[in-house]
């Protein structure tokens, strides 16, 4: 195996070239089987095999600086910096990040987790560069798919403006998570297939070559003719015209003509783009096959039939969300779906194929998708975002001026509200209650099971006096039956689910369940607590909170969220404006980011399980016996 002698980029160095192919091999090998143990983003990763060898093969990293947009394609990086003996850890708690990360090694100089940055942080690291006069060079790699985010395009329209040495690989696979689309999209396809394209385009290569042998005006007006045919038949005209020299296509599968094309590109003054034609999940053919369901795959697979091992159980809240639009935009036809390039991780898969022309897939566009939804429901539709939590966090200014300040109908389904588990750090759904509660007119609101989660979307459609946002965990439902006309919820109505008077957790969301645990363990040493689901963070159920700071009844705020801004604040807040101040304890996430794990591991690392209530609780009980023993 000539894997087994690589252990940093210099190893790689001293094979010849003829011998990349079969390394190459046993790198898709070993991704393959270490993956059907862990899960992790196995088509992504597989498509970029030749790619990865070739820059580790000719330029030299950490010097020269490796940037991985989203940073989920970089496990061949890993395998080639010397972290192959720890893929067993892959996405496990202390184990091996999913992504770039800049602790595990010197050659992971950028992180990421979402898309679209890759290009800013090259033409950072290149002004630094010229700036301190080093002659590093910086390799930007991003997908087709992270192409059409707006920041990719933004900075590569500050590039072509600073004309500074750099070099953008465009990994086009055709693919984002699902089918790429749109317009860039399809230039790109037009570029990759157009055969008379190309035969022009060698064509006139060779015409071009006999040019400036010609003299005097003969070969200005050559020039002019130039400058005008080459818009008619040089690919890639396009980044060209963004002030990039284009290479390519270049097939992303063969390690020499990679080689030999980046070797072109430094040579080029300026920055250059590398457009290389990838196949997402080569060498798996199950991953071949439907790299859409092979993009990430969370748990296990058997490798010879490509069975991915699904938990058994309740439906996950996103198929809930899913079935149970549905079912409203059945009855309802001014329910119409945008999604920013996630139809399949946000549910919508099935909409899209009952009503395909109420199914707006915008690619990776989380501030436009916004911006869109608000000018749909000004125009009387009920637009429904789909969107994670984390990436919502684009769109923070295009909610606050395009959505709720014109108070429009959109309907939010922000989905992996809460840890997310594998995907760690970048993805958690931690901070959506921070930067939305504060908004004027949105109404915000977190279901206590897959019941109340359709219930809501039936408030939230029934629902006309502005936007409004339902959160849901990534986990599956309580397996609670489902209403057959799930009735809406009075908006700002909290719920008490176990009555008690020792003391009250208020919790949202999964922590409900934490809560009754929790209460459930007290209940064996005499206290009696009450759990209360706090559903609405906006608006507060007030009737409710003065009814308990009347009680002088101490609670504790339960929530898996930035404990910073999150619910148990918008409380203390409440308190604080009505003059009252009743014995309160919060408990939150900490001020820090929580690494991959298990959703389970990462709740304990923070104090969000059942015993740490209790026990937050049991002395709440001592000092109400102590104030007792003192009075
Ligand atoms: C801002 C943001 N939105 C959505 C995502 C989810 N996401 C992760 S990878 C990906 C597709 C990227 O496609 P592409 O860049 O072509 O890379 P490929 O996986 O095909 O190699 C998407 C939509 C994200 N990471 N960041």
């Amino acid at each position: 195996m000539l894997l087994d002698s690589i252990h940093s980029p210099t190893d790689l160095k001293r094979l010849s070239m003829s011998e990349l192919p079969q390394l190459a091999q046993e790198i898709r090998q070993f991704l393959i089987e270490k993956l059907s143990v862990t899960g992790g983003h196995l088509a992504p990763n597989l498509g970029v095999v030749e790619l990865t060898l070739a820059m580790h093969y000719l330029y030299d990293s950490p010097t020269d600086k490796f940037i991985f947009d989203v940073g989920h394609q970089a496990y061949v990086h890993k395998v080639l910096t010397g972290r192959m003996n720890r893929f067993d850890t892959l996405r496990q708690k202390d184990g091996l990040c999913g992504f770039v990360k800049r602790a595990e090694s010197e050659h992971d100089v950028w992180e990421a987790g979402h898309s679209s940055t890759s290009l800013s942080g090259a033409i950072g690291m290149a002004l630094a560069r010229d700036l301190q006069e080093r002659s590093n060079k910086v390799i930007a790699v991003i997908g087709d798919g992270a192409l059409t985010g707006g920041m990719a395009l933004e900075a590569l329209n500050h590039i072509g403006h600073e004309k500074r040495k750099l070099t953008v690989v465009l990994n086009d696979n055709e693919m984002s998570i699902a089918p790429n689309v749109g317009a860039l999209h399809n230039y790109l396809g037009k570029v990759r297939s157009d055969k008379t394209y190309r035969k022009a385009k060698d064509e006139f290569e060779w015409l071009l070559r006999k040019v400036p042998a010609i003299g005097g005006k003969l070969a200005r007006t050559a020039e002019r003719l130039k400058d005008s045919l080459k818009y008619l038949v040089v690919p890639g005209m396009l980044f060209e015209e963004f002030g990039l020299k284009y290479l390519g296509p270049v097939d992303g599968h063969d390690t020499e003509k990679l080689i030999e094309a980046f070797r072109q590109a430094d040579n080029c003054e300026g920055p250059v783009l590398v457009h290389i034609l990838t196949v997402k999940g080569k060498g798996y053919s199950p991953a071949e096959a439907d790299s859409h369901k092979w993009h990430g795959i969370t748990g296990s697979y058997k490798i010879e039939s490509g069975q991915v091992l699904k938990p058994v159980g309740p439906p996950m809240y996103t198929e809930v969300f899913g079935n149970a639009l549905i079912e409203l935009a059945e009855k309802d036809e001014r329910i119409v779906a945008i999604t920013p390039a996630m139809p399949g991780g946000s549910g919508l898969l099935g909409f899209a194929q009952r009503f395909p022309g109420r199914m707006f897939d915008v690619g990776i566009a989380e501030q436009h998708a916004a911006t869109m939804s608000a000018a749909l429901a000004m125009e009387g539709m009920k637009p429904v975002y789909a969107v994670y939590s984390t990436f919502l966090q684009r769109a923070y200014d295009q909610v606050v001026h395009d959505i709720c300040r014109h108070n429009a109908n959109v309907i939010f389904a922000i989905d992996r509200a809460g840890f997310v588990g594998g995907d760690g750090e970048t993805h958690h759904g931690v901070y959506d209650i921070a930067y939305l509660r504060h908004i004027p007119n949105l109404v915000l609101m977190m279901p206590k099971d897959e019941n109340e989660l359709r219930r809501m979307m039936a408030t939230a459609v029934a629902y006309d006096d502005g936007p409004i946002a339902i959160r849901y965990p990534r986990e599956q439902g309580r397996g609670v039956a489902l209403d057959a006309e799930p009735a809406p919820i009075p908006i700002g109505s909290w719920e008490v689910v176990r009555e008690g008077d020792y003391a009250a957790i208020l919790a949202i969301g999964p922590m409900v369940h934490v809560a009754e645990e929790a209460a459930e363990l007290l209940k064996r040493e005499g206290l009696s607590v009450r759990v209360v689901n706090a559903r609405f963070v906006k608006p507060l159920d007030g009737a409710m909170l003065a009814q308990l700071a009347k009680e002088r009844i101490p609670m504790l705020v339960l929530e898996e969220t930035a404990v910073s801004g999150g619910l148990g604040s918008a409380i203390l807040e409440h308190y604080a404006l009505h003059d009252m101040r009743p014995n309160i304890r919060l408990s939150g996430i900490p001020d820090r980011f929580i690494e991959h794990a298990t959703i389970k591991e990462q709740r304990a690392e923070v104090g969000l399980t059942a015993e740490d209530a209790a026990q937050q609780l049991r002395s709440f009980a001592l000092l109400k016996r102590q104030r007792q023993t003192a009075n």
